[in-house]
């Protein structure tokens, strides 16, 4: 089944030079490639709607802040299951948590910066893509 996934590599992820390490680890996959990709800060209204699910909760706010502390890594990655193999490299939210192999529980300590987003379903891919590559859905 081919999807198609957004990952970001987030603020400290570009700020630890991790970029290239993670990338490697995506584009090592069989068959998973990489279809769009950006260097870009996120602005205000993007991490609005992107996070929308989590307006309210206690850690919003600084999540938010977090985001727009610096660019981010936008890609688009296609393949074979991509959307929950990402997610399965990624590691659980918690990096302490992360098994050691995954890209959280490799590098990882801090809830918040936790290195690496990944779109959790195809609902929520669609969405994102559109949102942060619209014209290329
Ligand atoms: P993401 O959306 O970034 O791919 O991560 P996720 O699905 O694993 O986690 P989610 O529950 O959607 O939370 C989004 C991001 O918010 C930060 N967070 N901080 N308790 C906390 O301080 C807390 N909980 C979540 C993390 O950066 C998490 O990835
Ligand atoms: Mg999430």
């Amino acid at each position: 089944m081919t999807q198609r996934t957004l990952v970001l590599l987030k603020p400290d992820a570009v700020r630890r030079s991790l970029v290239g390490e993670i990338i490697g680890r995506i584009e090592r996959k069989a068959g998973w490639e990489i279809t769009a990709l950006e260097l870009r800060a996120l602005d205000q209204d993007t991490l609005e709607q992107h996070y929308g699910e989590h307006k309210g909760k206690p850690f919003y706010e600084p999540l938010v802040e977090f985001m727009s502390s610096g660019p981010v890594v936008a890609l688009v990655v296609e393949g074979e299951r991509v959307i929950e193999g990402v997610r399965q490299l990624a590691g659980p939210t918690d990096p302490i948590a992360a098994a050691p192999g995954s890209i959280r529980g490799d590098f990882g300590t801090i809830v918040r910066e936790n290195l690496i987003h990944a779109s959790d379903s195809e609902e929520s891919a669609e969405r994102e893509l559109k949102l942060f590559f619209p014209g290329r859905a």
